[in-house]
């Protein structure tokens, strides 16, 4: 899989790609990084990215030729290569989207800073528009990183253990389950007798039913639009009122 990324601050990606699971894969050869300053591809004195806003208005927008430059570069002989850029417009990305990415092979990542992008570039040269999350950031760099954080994940083999990723939040739909480690007891506080007892069918019952209960407090949303769950989300309410633990959605 094959990441490029355009942006005025190339620099600030370099720490976050060099540690943890992203750097194996790239090690691995799973994964192809390429950091592109986006001033590299202007072409005045000045490098100059930005400019004011026609019809007037607060801020600065950033200007046509280097983006459409940058991103033809980049794409020039891959039609299969797709361009997304990071904006709070953008569709929510989750997990799904997370997965549809990973099959993808090459992806151009297109980081906008100030008031955002020129439409025509939206237009003319972008395929996907994404946004991490209903909140604003003052650029596109920490969600081009969270993509390629929660899209490696996905390749396989980037992450050891394949059973961990399925039982991952989200993996089914649903919220973690509560996990605990040694010590058995820590400052009187115990762990849940069932993990302690070796019973594995038990032990994945509760597991569910805390996923079930959490869920249901937390992000009742992810219970109705559950995608992974192929039971109507009526059963699944039913399943959590069974428990007794939960009144209502
Ligand atoms: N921005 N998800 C404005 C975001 C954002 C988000 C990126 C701020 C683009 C121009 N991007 N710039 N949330 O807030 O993706």
């Amino acid at each position: 899989m094959r990441f490029d990324v355009v942006t005025i601050f190339p620099e600030i990606f370099r720490g976050v790609f060099e540690f943890g699971i992203v750097r194996r894969a790239i090690d691995a050869g799973l994964l192809d990084i390429r950091l592109h300053d986006l001033r590299d591809y202007t072409s005045d004195r000045h490098r100059q990215v930005d400019d004011r806003p026609f019809g007037g208005g607060a801020g600065m927008v950033m200007k046509p030729e280097p983006l459409f430059r940058a991103i033809e570069s980049l794409t020039h002989g891959d039609g299969n290569a797709s361009t997304v850029l990071l904006t709070p417009q953008g569709r929510l990305f989750d997990q799904s989207v997370a997965r549809e990415f990973a099959t993808t092979g090459h992806i151009v990542l297109v980081c906008g800073r100030y008031e955002g992008v020129d439409e025509r570039v939206v237009e003319a040269a972008i395929d996907d528009e994404v946004s991490i999350g209903d909140y604003v950031l003052s650029g596109g760099e920490i969600p081009a990183m969270v993509v390629v954080d929660a899209v490696t994940r996905l390749l396989p083999g980037a992450v050891g253990c394949e059973e961990s990723i399925e039982r991952e939040s989200f993996a089914n739909g649903l919220l973690d389950y509560p996990q605990y480690t040694r010590p058995a007891e820590y400052r009187g506080m115990k762990v849940p007798e069932v993990l302690l007892g070796g019973n594995h069918g038990e032990i994945e019952q509760w597991r569910r039913r805390k996923s079930l209960e959490r869920t249901a407090g937390r992000r009742p949303d992810l219970l109705v639009t559950d995608k992974a769950d192929q039971r109507d989300p009526e059963q699944i309410q039913r399943e959590i009122e069974l428990e007794g633990k939960v009144k209502e959605l």
